[in-house]
C-alpha cells in the first residue's frame, strides 16, 4: 500500500518505528540476553528484586491500558485526505477552504456510542464520525455522528442521558443496547428525545458500513469571512456509495459472527485500495434570518429541512491509509470541539456550548495530563509556540528562560497575531440577557420534526421503525415505562403507537398525532445513490461445477467492483466439469450469509452431499428472509428449489429463458435489498 505523501504523515514517520530484525533491549537500550527465565536464586529458587528487565517489562505491561471513552469507546480509524472544489471564500476565511485543488491530510475515526470498546460492530447506535483536519492553520475537529441531531438539548443533561442508555448499573446488563428499561424510562420522561429516536430506530442506527452512511456536525457553526462577516453553517458530509443499511435481524446475528464487521470492512476496503469517499459541505443560514423557521436553529434536536436550505457540497473526503498502531493513532487520538481555526465560529447552541468544555476535560483523564497535543497522532502539521510549559510527559524541550507573557528578554515574543495576521479572533456576537438557568420557549416543540422524519419514511422504512420500537419498548420490563413510551409516541403517529401498544401488552394510546403533513425526501435513504462495487458475494460451489458458466459470471462481477468470496466443503481448490478450477477461500462453518450482500449458487458435488446441500439451502433461506438478491446457476437449481426462496424479486436464475445472467445479476446486486419480496408466501 503507497503511504499518503502528505505533511501529516511524513511528521508521524518520525515516530515510526520498525524492530523487524533488531536486537532486543530493555527501554534504556541495554542488549538482553535472556527473555525467557526471570533471574533466580537457583534453578527452582525465588526470583530476585534485581532483576531490572523482568520489573520493567512487568511494569510496562501492568500499565499498558488507559480509561476507555466514556462514550464512544469502540471506535475505528483512518487516515485520508480532503480535497476542496470550490472555494469558500465568499463564507469563511479558513485557508484550507480558500483555493480549489488544495488539499488536507485527515484522520477518522468511527465509533458506536454505547459499549465498551471490545463491544460488536452492528448494534443498534448512533455512529460517531469524527474527523480531525490538519491544516496548516492548525487542527480543525469536526467532531460529528451519523444522524443529523442529538437526544437532548442542553449540555447539562449528558450524564443523565448516558447513565441511563449503558448497561444498567446493578448488573451491567445489556452490553451495547439502549433497550432496556432506564434507557426507554429516560426518553418518556424527557420528551426532548423523540426526534432523535425516531432516526434511533430507524435503519440509519444499523449501517451496513462506515463507508456508507453520513455524517452532520449536528450543531449550527459558523463561517466568518474575511471581512468578518458570518453566517450559520451546519456541515454535511455524504458517502459517495449511498447511504445503506443492515436488516435488523442480520446486524444481531453479525454481532456474533464477526462483531469487527465495520472495521473489518473498512480495514479491507483501504488496503485493498478500493473507493472510500465523502462529499462534505454546509447549510448555510443567513444571520437575519434567524428566526425565520418553524424550529430554533440553536436546538440541536432540529434539521434544517434540505428542500428549505440545500447543502452547497465543496470538497471531497477520501479514506486511503489504514493506522500501523491502533493503540498509538486511534486509541490516542483526541478530537475536541474547541480545535477550530479562523472563519469556523460557535453559536450559542448550549449542546455546543457545553461540548466545549467536556472533551478537553476528558482527555485529561485519558491520556495522562496537558502534553496530550504532543503525541504524534494529535500533533498540528504547523509549528506552535507559546508560554505553556512542563507536566506529565512532556516531549519538547523548550529552551530558553523566558516562559510568559509579555516581556522584555525575548523581545515579546512569542508575540500574539492580529486577525490580518492570521490569529483566531472570537466572533464578536452581540450578546444580552438576565443569568437564567431555562429553555428557550423556541425549544418547546418536540414532536413536529419526529413527525416529519415519520412522513419521510417510504412503507418498508416505516416498517423497520414499528419492528425497532417494538423490540427495543418488548424488551422493557417495567409495563409502566412502556404505557409512558406509547403515550409519549402518539404525538408522531397514532398507527404506530396503537401497533406498539398492542405488541408490548399496553393500553392502546388515547392522544393524537402531531398536525404535521409535511415530508423531507432527503431524510429516506430509498432514492440514495446504489452501486455494485465493494459489495461482496458470496459464491457457494462443489466440483463438477459448469467451469465456463461460472468463469464468466465471477469475472463479470469483478470486472464491477463486486468483492467475491468462494465458499464451499472445504479449503483450497476446487475442479469443474470442464477442468476449470477454482480456488475456495472460505468454507461453509467460517463463513455465513449474513457477511454477504448476495449469493451465487452453483452447487456442485460434494464428499458428503446431503450436508453440503443443506449447507447451501440454510445460506440461501437466510439471505432471502433478509431480502438479499439471489443468482442461481444452471446447476444450482436443484438446491434452490428445496430451499424456502421464492422466484421472484432479486431472485435471478441463470436457466430461465431470456435471461442475461451476469447482467441480471449485477443490477440486483446494485439494488441490494427487494422489500416487496413477500418472505412469508409459500
Ligand atoms: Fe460527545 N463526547 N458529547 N457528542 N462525542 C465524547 O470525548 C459529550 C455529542 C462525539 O472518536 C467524549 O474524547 C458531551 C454530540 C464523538 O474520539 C466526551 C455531550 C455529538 C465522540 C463527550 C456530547 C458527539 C465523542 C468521550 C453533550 C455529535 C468520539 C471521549 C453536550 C455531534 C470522538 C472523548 C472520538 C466523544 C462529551 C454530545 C459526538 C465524554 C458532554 C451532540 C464522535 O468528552
Amino acid at each position: 500500500m503507497e503511504r499518503n505523501k502528505n505533511a501529516k504523515d511524513a511528521q508521524l514517520e518520525q515516530y515510526r518505528v520498525n524492530n523487524y530484525g533488531k536486537k532486543m533491549t530493555t527501554n534504556q537500550g541495554l542488549k538482553v540476553s535472556d527473555d525467557e527465565n526471570s533471574l533466580k536464586a537457583g534453578v527452582r529458587g525465588p526470583t530476585l528484586l534485581e532483576d531490572f528487565h523482568l520489573r520493567e517489562k512487568l511494569t510496562h505491561f501492568d500499565h499498558e491500558r488507559i480509561p476507555e471513552r466514556v462514550v464512544h469507546a469502540r471506535g475505528f480509524a483512518a487516515h485520508g485526505e480532503f480535497e476542496l472544489y470550490k472555494s469558500m471564500k465568499e463564507f469563511t476565511r479558513a485557508k484550507f477552504l480558500q483555493n480549489p485543488g488544495s488539499k488536507t491530510p485527515i484522520f477518522i475515526r468511527f465509533s458506536t456510542v454505547v459499549g465498551s470498546k471490545g463491544s460488536a460492530d452492528t448494534v443498534r447506535d448512533v455512529r460517531g464520525f469524527a474527523i480531525k483536519f490538519y491544516t496548516e492553520e492548525g487542527n480543525f475537529d469536526l467532531v460529528g455522528n451519523n444522524i443529523p441531531i442529538f437526544f437532548i438539548q442542553d449540555a447539562i443533561k449528558f450524564p443523565d442521558l448516558v447513565h441511563a442508555i449503558k448497561p444498567e448499573p446493578h448488573n451491567e446488563i445489556p452490553q451495547a443496547s439502549s433497550a432496556h428499561d432506564t434507557f426507554w424510562d429516560f426518553v418518556a420522561n424527557n420528551q426532548e428525545t423523540a426526534h432523535m429516536i425516531m432516526w434511533l430506530m430507524s435503519d440509519r442506527a444499523i449501517p451496513r458500513s462506515f463507508r456508507m452512511m453520513q455524517g452532520f456536525g449536528v450543531h449550527t457553526f459558523r463561517f466568518v469571512n474575511e471581512e468578518g462577516k458570518a453566517k450559520f453553517i451546519k456541515f454535511h458530509i455524504t458517502p459517495v456509495l449511498g447511504v445503506h443499511s443492515l436488516v435488523w435481524d442480520e446486524a444481531q446475528k453479525i454481532a456474533g459472527k464477526d462483531p469487527d464487521f465495520h472495521r473489518r470492512d473498512l480495514w479491507e476496503n483501504i488496503e485493498h485500495g478500493n473507493v472510500v469517499e465523502y462529499e462534505i459541505g454546509v447549510q448555510i443560514i443567513d444571520e437575519k434570518d434567524e428566526f425565520m423557521f418553524d424550529f430554533d436553529i440553536l436546538d440541536a434536536t432540529k434539521i434544517w429541512p434540505e428542500e428549505i436550505v440545500p447543502v452547497q457540497m465543496f470538497g471531497k473526503i477520501t479514506l486511503n491509509q489504514n493506522v500501523d498502531n491502533v493503540f498509538a493513532e486511534t486509541e490516542q487520538v483526541a478530537f475536541h470541539l474547541g480545535n477550530v481555526v479562523p472563519g469556523i465560529d460557535f453559536t450559542n447552541d448550549p449542546l455546543l456550548q457545553g461540548r466545549l468544555f467536556s472533551y478537553l476535560d476528558t482527555q485529561l483523564l485519558r491520556l495522562g495530563g496537558p502534553n496530550f497535543v504532543e503525541i504524534p497522532i494529535n500533533r498540528p502539521v504547523c509549528p506552535f509556540h507559546n508560554n505553556q510549559r512542563d507536566g506529565f510527559s512532556r516531549q519538547r524541550i523548550d529552551v530558553g528562560k523566558v516562559a510568559y507573557h509579555k516581556n522584555s528578554l525575548a523581545n515579546n515574543t512569542p508575540s500574539t497575531s492580529t486577525w490580518k495576521e492570521g490569529g483566531y479572533v472570537h466572533y464578536a456576537e452581540k450578546v444580552e440577557g438576565r443569568v437564567i438557568q431555562a429553555r428557550s420557549d423556541s425549544f418547546k416543540d418536540h414532536f413536529s420534526q419526529a413527525r416529519l422524519f415519520w412522513n419521510s419514511m417510504t412503507p418498508p422504512e416505516k416498517k423497520h421503525i414499528t419492528d425497532a420500537f417494538i423490540f427495543e419498548v418488548g424488551k422493557v420490563k417495567s409495563a409502566d415505562v412502556r404505557q409512558q413510551v406509547v403515550d409519549m409516541f402518539v404525538n408522531v403517529d397514532k398507527e404506530l403507537a396503537t401497533k406498539l401498544a398492542d405488541a408490548v401488552g399496553v393500553n392502546r394510546p388515547k392522544g393524537q398525532q402531531v398536525n404535521v403533513s409535511a415530508a423531507s425526501p432527503a431524510l429516506s435513504q430509498a432514492s440514495t445513490p446504489r452501486y455494485p462495487n465493494t459489495l461482496k458475494v458470496g459464491v457457494l460451489i462443489g466440483s463438477g461445477f459448469n467451469g465456463k458458466e461460472v468463469k464468466a459470471v465471477v469475472k463479470t462481477l469483478m470486472n464491477h467492483g463486486v468483492v467475491v468470496d468462494i465458499v464451499g466443503e472445504h479449503l483450497g481448490s476446487l475442479t469443474g466439469a470442464d477442468g476449470v478450477k477454482v480456488m475456495l477461500n472460505e468454507t461453509f462453518l467460517t463463513a455465513s450469509p449474513v457477511l454477504f450482500d448476495s449469493l451465487y449458487v452453483v452447487g456442485g458435488k460434494a464428499k458428503n452431499q446431503a450436508k453440503f446441500e443443506n449447507d447451501i439451502e440454510q445460506f440461501i433461506n437466510e439471505a432471502y428472509r433478509h431480502y438479499k438478491p439471489i443468482g442461481v446457476a444452471t446447476t444450482g437449481e436443484v438446491i434452490f428449489n428445496k430451499s424456502d426462496a421464492k422466484p421472484g424479486p432479486g431472485i435471478v436464475i441463470a436457466s430461465k429463458a431470456g435471461t442475461d445472467f451476469s447482467n441480471d445479476f449485477i443490477q440486483a446486486i446494485t439494488q441490494q435489498r427487494f422489500w416487496d419480496r413477500n418472505i412469508y408466501s409459500n
